[in-house]
């Protein structure tokens, strides 16, 4: 006999185990991340009335102003985390360095990256907000956990994920094997299979950037956005619609449901810094499950995965989304460098 009900996720993952895609401790793993989200869903679902919103009153390593609900998120993730054996360690947007499991806990062979609370101009304004997450092995053989077990390139993700806190909360996965998305029946407390194999359109007619920032941007970056401005009548003969929720989960979740492009770029502001998102915990795991649902994802130059990370808290400039639209921003950054050599 088989079940007609879609799978819940605890199923859906026995069932990617038994197919030779993740091992046990995996398996243990995301089922752990997924009930901490939906521990942060429930908190941020209550709102004022669960006196979570406004400052926290501290910053973080980046120099942020730190919501409550970014603590919280990272106190549940870290808390949900530390007991089940499954990780080495942890390294978090809102941490200045890396969390090795505490003493009397066992290690595993795991290392888990996360953004916990991601998009914070939107969380006391009630606005989607979400948590990206990031799963690496830990490199074979160590006995003592440094940072730079964690510099590793996007390409080595043995999983990645985010839930989006929106009129509904999903959780959106990927082990490698296709990008899949699940809805939290709130009623049952179970992440149902909604969409399986989800595929991102190659073209578009709609893109994702702030364009306040439009002024300080380089001129490849300028003649991109401009093209798709002039519409019908220029150069891509067609209309382009513009959206920015301002919350990263919610614009990819579009772009995953309907196509689209993303772009954070690098800008004259601050030249040094590549751009504003975290390559490790936001930029990574994105491109994980944008390129496993055949979209595309670069830094404007290469593609994001094959970046070398060298800093727990890089930044890295974000071009993300349908593969067409992805490659020919790419393609004016790459001529621009060219003619400029
Ligand atoms: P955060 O992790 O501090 O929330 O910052 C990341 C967010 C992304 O979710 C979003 O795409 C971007 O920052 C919005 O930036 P801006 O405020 O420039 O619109
Ligand atoms: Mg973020």
């Amino acid at each position: 006999m088989t079940s007609k009900t879609p799978p819940v996720l605890t199923r859906f993952l026995i069932e990617e185990q038994r197919a030779g895609h993740i091992n046990p401790d995996l398996r243990l793993l995301i089922e752990v991340v997924a009930r901490a989200c939906k521990a942060i869903s429930r908190s941020v679902n209550k709102g004022a009335l669960g006196g979570v919103l406004g400052d926290a009153g501290t910053g973080n390593i980046q120099g942020e102003a730190q919501k409550k609900l970014d603590v919280l998120s990272n106190e549940i993730l870290l808390d949900a985390n530390e007991w089940g054996g499954h990780l080495a360690g942890c390294a978090s947007e809102e941490l200045d360095d890396f969390s090795e499991i505490p003493n009397p806990y066992p290690k595993g062979n795991y290392l888990l990256l996360f953004d916990p609370l991601d998009g914070s101009s939107n969380i006391d304004v009630n606005i989607s907000v979400g948590t990206i997450f990031s799963v690496l092995r830990c490199p074979e053989g160590v006995e003592k956990l440094e940072t730079q077990h964690f510099l590793q390139p996007g390409a080595k993700q043995v999983a990645a994920g985010y839930a989006v806190y929106g009129p509904s909360t999903m959780l959106v996965l990927t082990v490698g094997h296709g990008t899949h998305a699940f809805t939290l029946d709130r009623e049952v407390g179970t992440f149902v299979l909604t969409e399986r194999d989800i595929k991102i359109p190659e073209d578009t007619k709609e893109f994702a950037i702030n364009m306040s920032n439009q002024r300080h941007w380089f001129p490849p970056m300028q003649k991109y956005v401009a093209e798709l401005l002039e519409g019908k009548t220029g150069p891509r003969g067609k209309d382009f619609n513009m959206r920015w929720v301002a919350s990263m989960v919610a614009d990819v979740h579009r772009i995953l449901s309907r196509g689209g492009i993303f772009i954070y770029p690098r800008d004259r502001r601050e030249p040094d810094k590549p751009g504003k998102l975290r390559l490790l915990y936001e930029a990574n795991p994105m491109s994980f499950i944008i390129e496993q649902a055949g979209g595309a994802s670069t830094n404007g130059m290469q593609r994001i995965m094959d970046v070398q990370p060298e800093k727990l808290h890089e930044r890295v400039a974000v071009f993300l989304g349908s593969k067409n639209e992805v490659e020919l921003a790419t393609r004016y950054h790459r001529e621009a460098e060219q003619q400029a050599r």
